[in-house]
């Protein structure tokens, strides 16, 4: 077959693109019966739509050549509205750059389709470098707020240092999801932020932000956990004391550091929190997925945390661009409780998994905490066992 037969090439490739957008998902069974994995990724690079990517005019394109390459389609911040399931996707070019763009679909999970085009953030004096994993929460002002993680070059970074850069959570809001205002960015006691997400009400009339301090890009250095802290306006944002929520601990799986996925859910017993803690290992890092439910109250108090990890990579999951990597910011709550929560393994392509409220509740309330030593843990295991033997 000729490759570089312009008419030959739009139709085929027009047509594994369509044939991709209409691929049906299927739920696999669940063992753990805590949620539901799906058969396929939910949103790849493949899913970019093709005037993205191709010139499709004969004359400037005459082997139809791919003029725009993209790398990956991941970390999601996620809400339904007008009845449709919105992932506003981290988009990354070959360039490196990542940009958001709205993927829509009418079940939460499949047939997701991207918009006509990309978001257009407007910049502040100080443009951003790079922007990626946007929290969406739908805030009692009225407005959607989308707080993400805008990268700049470290000034401080001596002469020849070409890398070391800086991280601060950029905050933009919009009614439509279409048209976007950019607010300054949030201002924090600390050098670095990054997983920084808005509560969706305000307490003691202030904003409230969960946040996650870093004294380095990379390494949180001092920085303790996930933190959270008030600020008296959102149009210019400043947290000037952050307290800890969950803090950072020796032999977990939030060893090295953590941050808060998406805006939690309130529910009767609690607010539901997910979130992704990272260790260390001889292969780098790896990037699990945990729960923890706060206070109604006091949306900073943890108040049940079961032991480890909800979602670990798996399988395909371990592959791509940062290995053995699952994270999550983005999950849509429907009326009746089911719930999307949205995840990308290994900084490469979107998942959903399936779960309610019900049940996540139940699994933050009922399973055992991590007790930090090996015999306890074994203790805990005994308790099951023995309940068990006495059912016989
Ligand atoms: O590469 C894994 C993740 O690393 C960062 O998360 P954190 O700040 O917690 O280390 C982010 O760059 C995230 O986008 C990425 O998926």
């Amino acid at each position: 077959m000729d490759q570089t037969n312009f008419k030959e090439r739009y139709s085929r490739v027009s047509q594994a693109y369509d044939a991709l957008l209409r691929k049906p998902n299927t739920a696999i069974y669940s063992t753990n019966g805590i949620y539901e994995r799906y058969e396929n990724p939910i949103l790849t690079r493949d899913h970019i739509p093709l005037a993205w990517r191709f010139d499709f005019d004969q004359e400037t394109n005459p082997f139809f050549m791919e003029r725009i390459g993209f790398n990956a389609v991941f970390n999601s911040g996620a809400i339904k509205l007008n009845d449709k399931y919105l992932l506003v996707a981290r988009v990354e070019g070959n360039d490196r750059k990542s940009f958001f763009a709205i993927a829509e679909s009418e079940n939460g999970i499949d047939n997701f389709k991207f918009w006509e085009r990309p978001i257009s953030i407007p910049q502040n004096e100080n443009w951003d470098t790079n922007v990626y994993d946007m929290r969406l929460t739908q805030h009692d002002d009225g407005w959607i707020y989308g707080v993400f993680c805008t990268e700049r070059k470290d000034p401080t970074a001596p002469e020849g240092d070409t890398s070391t850069a800086m991280a601060e959570a950029g905050i933009a809001r919009t009614k439509d999801l279409k048209s976007w205002d950019r607010l300054p960015d949030l201002i924090s006691t600390t050098g670095q932020q990054r997983n920084v997400v808005l509560f969706p009400h305000l307490i003691d009339g202030k904003y409230a932000f969960f946040t996650r301090p870093q004294d380095g890009f990379i390494d949180t250095g001092r920085g303790g956990g996930i933190g959270f802290g008030l600020s008296d306006t959102i149009e210019n944002p400043e947290v000037k004391e952050e307290i800890i929520v969950d803090a950072k601990t020796y032999h977990t799986i939030y060893e090295v550091k953590n941050g808060l996925g998406p805006a939690p859910f309130r529910t009767e017993k609690g607010w539901l929190h997910l979130a992704h803690g990272v260790r260390n290992t001889a292969a780098g890092l790896r990037y699990t997925l945990y729960m923890f439910m706060t206070d109604l109250e006091k949306p900073w108090m943890v108040t049940h945390k079961p032991h480890g990890h909800l979602i670990a990579p798996l399988k395909k999951e371990r592959e791509g661009d940062v290995a053995n990597v699952v994270f999550s910011n983005g999950w849509i709550q429907d009326d009746d409780g089911k719930v999307y929560i949205y995840y990308a393994s290994s900084d490469t392509r979107m998942h959903v998994a399936t779960s309610s409220i019900e049940r996540l509740v139940d699994y933050c309330m009922n399973s055992p905490e991590d007790k930090l030593h090996s015999h306890l843990s074994v203790q805990t295991i005994n308790e099951l066992i023995d309940k068990n033997i006495s059912l016989r």
